[in-house]
């Protein structure tokens, strides 16, 4: 399941590729999350609107894909580069690790609706082990 060399590429290029978008995805992957698997909503209960288009929705898509961002930056070392991430989601948040491969899959669909083109099956392979990897290195700390 490790990340191969190729992998690593394509997920680069494909990443460089989202720029100005990056926002717009983390606002439409959380959205999706939200309205397609309600039950993912518990966690953010504090919030006063978790409608597509509302302001936290829009200000933490853009933290969560900033963070994803920057584990592109990191993906020699997933697990030491998301380790406060993770230590945060298990022990403050103690968000169940099962909600990270929901997310991962709103990622995919957000990416794969707003790139027809560039999202091939190739890319989409690479991409989704990706984030297969950056949950499993969020989930390290838990046990
Ligand atoms: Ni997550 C806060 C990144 C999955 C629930 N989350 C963050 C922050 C980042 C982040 C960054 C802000 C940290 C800080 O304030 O220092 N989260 C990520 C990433 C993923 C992820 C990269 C997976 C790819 N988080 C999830 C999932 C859930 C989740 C799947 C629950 C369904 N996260 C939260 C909650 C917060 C949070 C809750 C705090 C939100 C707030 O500000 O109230």
């Amino acid at each position: 399941m490790s990340l191969t060399a190729k992998d690593k590429a394509v997920v680069k290029a494909f990443w460089g590729k989202i720029g100005g978008k990056a926002d717009a995805i983390g606002h439409e992957a959380l959205a999706r999350m939200f309205l397609a698997y309600p039950q993912t909503k518990t966690y953010f209960a504090h919030w006063p609107d978790l409608s597509p288009g509302s302001e936290p929705v829009k200000k933490h898509g853009k933290t969560v894909i900033g963070a994803i961002s920057a584990a592109v930056e990191k993906m020699d070392d997933l697990v030491g580069g998301l380790s406060s991430l993770s230590d945060l989601h298990a022990f403050k948040l103690r968000v169940d690790p099962g909600n990270f491969k929901i997310l991962s899959h709103n990622i995919l669909v957000a990416l794969a609706v707003n790139f027809p083109g560039d999202f091939t099956p190739e890319v989409h392979v690479s991409v989704d082990k990706f984030l297969a990897a950056v949950s499993a290195a969020l989930a390290d700390k838990y046990r």
